[in-house]
């Protein structure tokens, strides 16, 4: 058996950065345009800039079970069109594996959805501990005009599969709507 070292990381609030989160990955529009249902909006924006739309720290740990993997992650204030701000969403490789995410910052929404179609959401906002069962897909949304900033813990052998997004999506959008943010579905 292999005795790993303990070690803590700190989040700030101001950058959503994690000390202990050494691999950085961030997400520009250009990268997940595919993600916004209204292609001719991400042009328009494309065409002045190339606005990063999330950012995630991942710390570095053996991608194997019993194992934690966590991470912070950050996500920008902004729109599409109607649609706000998102990350790309995934199922876990490994279904049968669950997830936490914690809120720190600003106003959020957590959509999953599973292969049977079943559909649930969340609101998110600092202090909110939510629980993403296994076999749910999950993606997270900044309703809010600051940045949205969460931690999250999943199994170490989870793994991200973001095929499965790609080919069939998610049935939920979050718009806003006089406002206000809504969650409603693609085909509405
Ligand atoms: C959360 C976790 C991470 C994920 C990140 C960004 O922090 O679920 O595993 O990488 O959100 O989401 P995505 O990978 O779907 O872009
Ligand atoms: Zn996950």
């Amino acid at each position: 058996m292999e005795t790993r070292q303990p070690f803590t990381g700190q989040v700030s609030l101001g950058s959503g950065g994690l000390t202990s989160g050494s691999n950085l990955v961030v997400r520009r529009l250009s990268e997940v345009r595919g993600i916004f249902a209204d292609q001719a909006a991400v042009e328009a924006i494309l065409v002045a800039n190339d606005p990063v739309v999330y950012k995630v720290w991942n710390v570095p740990v053996p991608e194997v079970s019993g194992e934690l993997q966590h991470c912070s992650t950050l996500i920008m204030p902004g729109r599409v069109g109607p649609e706000y701000f998102m990350t790309k969403g995934h199922y876990h490789v490994r279904r049968d594996t669950a997830e936490v995410y914690v809120c720190l910052r600003g106003e959020g929404r957590l959509l999953m959805e599973t292969e049977d179609g079943r559909r649930d959401w969340q609101v998110m906002k600092p202090g909110t501990v939510s629980y993403i069962p296994p076999y749910w897909s999950h993606r997270t949304v900044n309703v809010g005009p600051e940045p949205f900033v969460f931690v999250s813990v999943y199994p170490g052998d989870a793994g991200h599969d973001y095929g499965s997004i790609e080919t069939g999506g998610f049935a939920q959008v979050v718009v806003e709507r006089a406002g206000r943010p809504a969650v409603k579905l693609r085909t509405e």
